[in-house]
């Protein structure tokens, strides 16, 4: 099972990285101001999950700079499960005067992302 999940990762990297999508293009003065705003958000996932993937390639999409932390490697899987509640990935940490946030749920991380960036 653990060979098999394996396995099964690998192939989801290799085709991540074939087919990896392009970036959307902007002004430079605009690309900084989202780099900033990105300097405030990590994402806490497992380099092989299908739904971080997901998160990973709109990201990509979107061209922002996010972060990531490997939530299976101390010391970010202590804080994931002890700040935002519970070990699930993706989780998206947002630091936002002060105030942090840990979304949960793919579809609801990519849905602020565009809000924010698209
Ligand atoms: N509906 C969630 C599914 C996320 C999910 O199932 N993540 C798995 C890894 S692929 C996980 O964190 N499993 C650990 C757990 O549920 O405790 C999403 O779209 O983000």
């Amino acid at each position: 099972m653990k060979a098999l999940r394996w396995f099964v990762g690998k192939i989801i990297l290799m085709l991540n990285s074939l087919f990896s999508p392009r970036g959307m293009q902007r002004s430079e003065t605009a690309q900084q101001e989202v780099d900033a705003a990105v300097a405030n958000m990590q994402l806490y996932q497992f380099e092989t999950c299908p739904f971080c993937v997901k998160v990973r390639r709109h990201a990509k999409r979107l061209n922002i700079p996010l972060a990531t932390r490997d939530a299976k490697s101390s010391p970010w899987d202590q804080e994931l499960l002890e700040q935002g509640g519970k070990r699930k990935v993706p989780c998206l940490r947002i630091e936002d005067n002060g105030q942090v946030t840990w979304m949960y749920e793919s579809n609801d991380i990519i849905a602020y992302l565009d809000e924010r960036f698209a």
